[in-house]
């Protein structure tokens, strides 16, 4: 029997994400563990994600820049609240409910609420993670990342046609969001293909199996204190700071590269 918490944690995770969806069930990999079977580094580092293998816990990431780093596309007050409190948030959330579910399994917790802990996982697993990956992707950059480069651009041109109308596609799915979610560019791995979907909350309407390459938060939280209720303008602006290199890279992982 597996008595090491964070693999425990970790198996949770992954069938969490059965019922899940997209960014708890890439959590294993990103997740990867040192001394286990998964060797090859994983999409995230474990710091990129919080990862305390010694607590078997996630904390709050570090952002790589300041929080007006992103200015005037990302204003420094919404970053501050989003990652200091929203994301903050998730990754309690997260801890909690995978202390609770140990609980249950160790028969001192509420079994009856297993339905409701399970849920938590997949939502503030899914907020924590969503939200790793949304940071990690932005870079600072006032004239704009440009666009992308090298196998990642002939991907982009062979499934969307053009990095212009790929563009197009991502901004339209974002702004066409009902009530809170994700806009994804995402990699299916059969057909070696990429995909726009959108994703409710954290974890709704996601795909299975497909690896979360670049994701863009149109929750309110987001962009409302500078944008108020016009998201296409947050979104247009997100475009600016997509740090194109570190998507090539994420797709070079799905490709297992
Ligand atoms: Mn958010």
């Amino acid at each position: 029997m597996n008595t090491n918490p964070a693999l425990t944690r970790r198996d949770l995770l992954t069938s969490a994400a059965a019922i899940g969806g997209l960014a708890a069930f890439s959590s294993a990999a990103l997740a990867g563990q040192p001394g286990t079977a998964n060797k090859r580094p994983s999409l995230l580092t474990p710091s990129e994600l919080g990862w305390d293998s010694q607590t078997g816990e996630y904390t709050l990431p570090k952002l790589p820049y300041a929080y007006d780093a992103l200015e005037p596309h990302l204003d420094a007050q919404t970053m501050e609240i989003h990652h200091s409190r929203h994301h903050a948030g998730y990754v309690r959330g997260l801890n909690t409910a995978l202390a609770k579910l140990a609980e249950i399994r160790a028969g001192s917790g509420d079994a009856s609420l297993i339905k409701h802990w399970s849920r938590e996982v997949s939502f503030h697993g899914a907020g924590h993670i969503n939200h790793s990956i949304f940071w990690i992707t932005m870079a600072p950059s006032a004239a704009g990342h440009g666009e992308p480069e090298g196998p990642f651009a002939d991907a982009i041109a062979r499934d969307f046609g053009s990095f212009a109308a790929f563009s197009t596609h991502f901004q339209a799915a974002a702004n066409a969001v009902e009530g809170s979610g994700w806009s994804w560019l995402v990699h299916e791995p059969t057909a070696d293909r990429l995909l726009v979907i959108q994703g409710e909350k954290q974890q709704d309407m996601m795909l299975t199996g497909v690896t979360p390459l670049l994701g863009v938060d149109v929750w309110e939280h987001a962009y409302y204190l500078r944008y108020q209720n016009r998201r296409a303008d947050y979104v247009k602006a997100y475009m600016n700071v997509v740090n194109w290199a570190r998507v090539a890279q994420h797709l070079d992982w799905a490709r297992g590269k």
